[in-house]
């Protein structure tokens, strides 16, 4: 089965479900809302089917997500307690990871016990890849919009609300609040659907984004008081080091949407953060406005993702990496600008 940005036969999908028992759910490191709402979606479901079915993820569950995890059903994924349930896993699922490295020690545990796995994604794939079945949907708003496409064949009842609230959060959050170009007519049908059903949007709208903490803030100000203009303010990048982390007292996990902000401001087309993670290893976000596609720039160096929505990890201390990076990014921009002209 491989529907790499084809039509996706959901029947057949439905068929390699139902015919496991065992069934293990992740995403990607630092999980984001679709992610995370993807396997909340199709955990209730699974478990309405009687099956055995665990979410392992490798990184803990963001405390704002925390609504998300009433019945404590997300686990962080530890080598010693889990990898004997995991060894006899019948099928993994795999959300929105993008490059399935990006579940770090869930894959390699995966992989090493030679477990069938579907990937459902909205991220290009190449057709090499470890996945025993793949759906990919490259036009899909979000993961979630992909679950809720599944979650809706075959089906004489509606959606269970928890399953909507997993859906909801992954839809919200991948389209910014149903303003991003990928906000199409389904995105808002499930939002129909998600209020029909009793979901409380607002208090998932407070909960994501009304949760700021004092630390996050803090560092939000450093970050945007920094912002550099190049190529006549078309292109803003700004930086997050280390030294600013512990200044706010903030934590990685702060940095969320703070690229989306360098992107709002007039005139910029392409926003960069490049957020320091350690001594020699940094993380770059790439946002684009939706004229100029830069998932090909974050690939140049070594990443990848959406068209106007990309990131990269690169090795080396901050000053390279930012050099490496702000130069590459103009060189490509201007690329751009000459072949538009
Ligand atoms: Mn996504």
């Amino acid at each position: 089965m491989n529907f790499n940005d084809s039509n996706i036969d959901w029947s057949k999908v439905d068929v390699v479900i139902k015919k496991a028992s065992k069934i293990l759910l992740t995403t990607h490191e630092n999980p984001d809302g679709d992610g995370l709402g993807a396997e909340i979606g199709i955990y209730y479901h699974l478990k309405e089917l009687g099956k055995d079915v665990r979410i392992l993820n490798y990184s803990p569950l963001p405390t704002n997500f925390d609504f998300l995890n009433s019945d404590n059903v997300f686990e962080t994924y530890n080598i010693n307690k889990d990898e004997k349930w995991v060894s006899s896993v019948d099928l993994v699922i795999v959300f929105d990871v993008g490059d399935f490295k990006r579940t770090r020690t869930v894959a390699d545990a995966v992989l090493k016990h030679k477990l069938k796995i579907l990937n459902i994604d909205h991220h290009p794939h190449p057709e090499n890849n470890s996945f025993t079945y793949n759906c990919v949907d490259l036009k899909a708003a979000a993961t979630g919009s992909m679950v809720y496409r599944y979650l809706k064949i075959n089906r004489d009842k509606p959606i269970e609300k928890k399953s909507l609230e997993g859906i909801y959060t992954a839809v919200m959050t991948d389209t910014g609040c149903f303003k991003y170009s990928n906000t199409n007519i389904e995105c808002h049908q499930i939002a129909i659907e998600c209020l029909d059903g009793g979901v409380e949007t607002h208090k998932i709208y407070q909960s994501i984004y009304e949760n700021s903490t004092k630390p996050r803030m803090k560092l939000m100000g450093e970050f945007l008081s920094n912002i550099n203009y190049e190529l006549n303010g078309m292109f803003a990048w700004s930086l997050v080091t280390l030294e600013m982390l512990k200044n706010a007292k903030a934590e990685v996990n702060d940095v969320e949407g703070f690229s989306d902000m360098a992107r709002s401001i007039t005139g910029v087309e392409v926003a960069v953060m490049i957020l320091q993670q350690d001594e020699n290893l940094c993380r770059i976000n790439f946002r684009s406005k939706g004229r100029i596609v830069i998932n090909d720039i974050a690939k140049s160096l070594g990443g990848g993702g959406h068209p106007l929505a990309a990131g990269a990890k690169i090795e080396g201390n901050i000053k390279t990496v930012r050099n490496i990076v702000v130069d590459t990014t103009i060189k490509s921009l201007k690329n751009k600008i000459q072949l538009r002209n």
